[in-house]
């Protein structure tokens, strides 16, 4: 019995990364035993027929699961965006950065496009970018066109698997064209028009980038909180979370409560303002939340 890493699932065949080598394998077994279906990015135990061909014995256990696009162990989420065309937004950055500390997956923010910015324009993704920083994350500000912030950007794949998340037409495909050439990923309108809308049954697979793994889909197509809870809310914002510790009740919500150490931080100017105002819009978003049956 071998393991290996799936890195390609195509009309019920996995491909598993084994010693430099893809093997082709069936999921025999696997969906019987523990009622699991196997997801590229898994860690699976399997059985060789022959050095092409095998079969999946077993999916060791997951540090995460994406459900779309369907990808588990997700290391690294490089999050997109873009400093102009379309402007930088610190409320859908907040947003992604929610969903993938929710998913236990480190988030890297590279804002691209820096070629395009005016004097005024880079003062102020400068500025977001020591605010992010001071937050508790990694900022790398990028330019496909230019290549500049690229070589900063590369080493943090190494050994992992990645995703790049990131709204449409902020340069993820021009990012991923600079790190592979060979790729040659459409850029601009076309990739919009094929991929985004519908329900593309289109597979997923994880190509190489230097010593890593990158999804050759973008990560987290949907953007909603579902499954989040008002109390999960403080730990998905590392800089509120440090603050709460400050807080005199358990629970706090930050919200209304007396002595909570999150407000005290904001009206110190420790916490940005805009980042505890995107706090108090997704909590009531999840409070608003239909319950689902
Ligand atoms: N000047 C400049 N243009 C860029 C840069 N990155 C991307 N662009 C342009 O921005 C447009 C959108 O880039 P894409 O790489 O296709 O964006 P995307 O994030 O892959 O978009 P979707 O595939 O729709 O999600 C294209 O016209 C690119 O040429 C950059 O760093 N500098
Ligand atoms: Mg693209
Ligand atoms: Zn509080």
């Amino acid at each position: 019995m071998l393991e290996g890493k799936i890195i390609k699932a195509l009309s019920g065949f996995y491909y598993v990364l084994y010693d430099q080598r893809l093997i082709q394998c069936r999921g025999r077994g696997v969906f019987r035993k523990n009622k699991i279906t196997p997801l590229v990015g898994d860690e699976v135990v399997f059985q060789a027929e022959n050095d092409q061909e095998g079969y999946i014995l077993e999916v060791k256990d997951r540090k995460n699961e994406l459900v779309r696009p369907p990808i588990a162990n997700v290391d690294l989420a490089i999050l997109v965006f873009s400093a102009v065309e379309p402007d930088f937004s610190p409320v859908l950055l907040d947003r992604f950065l929610v969903l993938v500390e929710f998913n236990h997956i480190k988030p890297l923010i590279c804002i691209t496009k820096m070629d395009l910015t005016n004097d005024e324009q880079k003062r102020s993704i400068f500025n977001y970018a020591e605010e992010y920083k001071r937050a508790g994350y990694e900022v790398i500000l990028t330019s496909s066109e230019t290549e500049a912030g690229i070589d900063r950007l590369t080493p943090h794949l190494n050994d992992k698997i990645s995703v790049f998340a990131g709204q449409s037409g902020v340069g993820k495909s021009s990012l991923l064209n600079v790190l592979k050439p060979e790729l040659e990923l459409k850029t601009g309108h076309i990739s919009s028009y094929l991929g985004r809308g519908k329900h593309t049954t289109r597979h997923v697979e994880l190509i190489k980038i230097g010593n890593g793994l990158v999804a050759d889909t973008p990560g987290f197509s949907s953007l909603d909180f579902s499954g989040i809870e008002a109390e999960d809310l403080t730990y998905c914002f590392p800089d509120i979370q440090q603050a709460s510790d400050l807080c005199k009740f358990r629970g706090c919500l930050h919200v209304s409560e007396p002595k909570c150490g999150v407000k005290e931080k904001v009206e110190a100017g420790e916490i940005p303002r805009y980042r505890y105002e995107h706090y108090l819009d997704f909590l009531q978003e999840i409070k608003d939340r239909k319950p689902r049956y």
